[in-house]
């Protein structure tokens, strides 16, 4: 049996992780590696829920797995691998999709917002992504999965699939725990503060991306929309631009808000903002010469791939086979 608890999470290939995805979610994969067995997936098969071209996500989905590993994931340690290179997911997620109800996928905020956002393309596959997010949890017996806030919702969905489903056919599988950080949960966009900072924004100065230069890092700082106060304090409600970047700040410097506040009492947002850009900076400039070594060497990224999709198909394998013994299909 494992003696490590196990950890599973995924990011889409949708674009180049924002500073979003990395303090909300990739700083925790990494820093978990070490106590946990960790199982990281580019989980491509959801990204088909927007329209892609071949050549583009091809490219796109080689970047997250570079991104991953130039961010600090250890592929000597975690297991990397492209989520449609384990069929696993998608026969799992067609089972649960048998097991979950309408009512409970319509009550998703994602789907709702997806639907806002994509008027042209609303596909069934944007109201069963929980499903396969839950088929990709489940299947490796996870304990813990590290996220962003915007992803509690989907894994109560995962836990009541999971539960439903146990409660129907004995024990199968084990119910997940969300990781969400205390800091850095929730980065909100540059430019409206009161939405969440998505790689997918129109916008490119909403996001800074991980492969920013520093110049474009210090730019999209400092037009980053603020109130006129002029008084850096965390007020989320009546200040919630100057708020979000107090929360970048702490979570890159590992400072905390009220010495944040006296650092900049008396100074106005220029300076405030400039120290934001060159902290980011700082931070992202080792992540960004690892990613570039990285990109110039595929063969490489090919080897990762290909042992992570074994080992994640061996793990997948044992609880697919459970599931079709109970159910019936062996
Ligand atoms: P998309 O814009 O394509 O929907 P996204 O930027 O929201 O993508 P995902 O791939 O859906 O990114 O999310 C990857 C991880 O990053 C998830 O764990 C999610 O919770 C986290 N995350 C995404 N955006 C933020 C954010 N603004 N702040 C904190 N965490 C985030
Ligand atoms: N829905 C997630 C990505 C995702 C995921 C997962 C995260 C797909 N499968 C399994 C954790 C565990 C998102 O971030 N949009």
């Amino acid at each position: 049996m494992q003696d490590k608890k196990r950890i599973f999470s995924g990011m889409q290939p949708t674009g180049v992780l924002t500073l979003g995805n990395y303090l909300g979610a990739m700083r925790n994969w990494v820093a978990l590696q070490d106590e946990y067995e960790c199982i990281y997936s580019v989980v491509d098969l959801h990204s088909l829920t927007v329209r892609n071209e071949a050549k583009e996500l091809r490219e796109r989905r080689l970047s997250l797995l570079a991104q991953y590993i130039a961010c600090g994931i250890n592929p000597e340690k975690s297991i990397v691998f492209m989520q449609s290179h384990v069929s696993a997911h998608a026969e799992l997620s067609w089972v649960l999709n048998c097991n979950t109800y309408m009512g409970e996928l319509s009550r998703q905020t994602q789907f709702k917002e997806k639907v806002s956002k994509h008027k042209d393309n609303i596909n069934a596959g944007l109201f069963t992504y929980p499903v396969l997010m839950a088929a990709d949890i489940l299947l490796y017996q996870t304990d813990l999965v590290p996220v962003g806030d915007d992803q509690k919702q989907h894994l109560e969905i995962a836990r009541d699939i999971a539960g439903r489903f146990n409660g129907l056919y004995g024990n199968v599988f084990k119910i997940p725990e969300p990781y969400i950080p205390k800091v850095g949960a929730r980065i909100m966009s540059l430019q409206d503060p009161t939405s969440k900072m998505s790689k997918s924004d129109e916008n490119s100065n909403a996001y800074i991306t991980l492969l920013d230069s520093p110049e474009t890092i210090l730019r999209k700082f400092k037009r980053a929309v603020t109130d006129s106060e002029a008084v850096v304090r965390y007020d989320l409600e009546e200040k919630p631009g100057i708020s979000n970047l107090m929360s970048i700040y702490a979570s890159v410097t590992g400072k905390n808000l009220d010495d944040i506040r006296q650092e900049f009492e008396g100074k106005g947002y220029g300076d405030f903002k400039a120290a934001v850009g060159e902290a980011v900076a700082e931070t992202l400039r080792p992540i960004q010469e690892s990613y570039n070594e990285l990109m110039a060497a595929r063969d490489y990224l090919q080897d990762i791939m290909k042992k992570g999709a074994e080992d994640a198909n061996r793990i997948a394998r044992r609880t697919l086979g459970k599931v079709y013994r109970k159910i019936g299909l062996q």
